[in-house]
């Protein structure tokens, strides 16, 4: 007897950047996604040089299976908070560092949002730490991916004790 054919998994969380330039901070993310077999999608969407498709993603990403959305932009960093006014989907907002004021105007473009529109403001260019936040969203909800989740953090404490102890050796 041939198995029940399994539904798509499509992607579950959306890793969205104003440029391509971007990318090297922001593949962070999607490298801890792939560390925990989370499936995701990556794409520009510029809130400033293409607004309506960036209003068109963050309409769209609940409807099409999305659980979060990973946003990250530098300078006037509106992405993060633009998408958090049209989805309601949790956005986790990653200041991306540029050449001048080390990443601090992406940093408050993005962690100052106004109540009621949030951003979960991780640190500048802290994209994995984005994406292991992602993939603890969607962990409360997934047996196996907290069992994952717990397991990586038991990993973290025996890096530490390690590091301690080598100290003290
Ligand atoms: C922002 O402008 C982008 O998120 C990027 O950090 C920055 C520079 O973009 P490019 O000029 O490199 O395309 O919107």
């Amino acid at each position: 007897m041939s198995e029940a054919p399994q539904p798509a998994r499509g992607p579950l969380v959306g890793i969205v950047m104003g440029s391509d330039s971007d990318w090297p901070v922001m593949e962070a993310a999607a490298q801890a996604l792939d560390e925990f077999a989370v499936p995701y999608e990556v794409d520009v969407v510029s809130a400033h040089r293409m607004a309506h498709a960036m209003v068109a993603y963050g309409e769209q990403a609940a409807e099409r299976g999305l659980k979060a959305i990973i946003a990250g932009a530098g300078g006037a960093a509106h992405l993060p908070g633009m998408l958090a006014s049209v989805t309601p989907l949790p956005v986790i907002g990653v200041p991306v560092p540029l050449k001048y004021l080390d990443g601090m105007d992406s940093l408050l473009s993005i962690v100052q949002m106004p109540a009621g529109v949030p951003v979960a403001t991780v640190s500048i260019g802290g994209a994995r730490n984005a994406g292991l936040l992602a993939a603890r969203i969607l962990a409360a909800h997934d047996p196996e991916l907290l069992v994952r989740m717990r397991e990586f953090q038991e990993s973290l404490t025996e890096q530490a004790t390690d590091k301690g102890r080598r100290l003290r050796a």
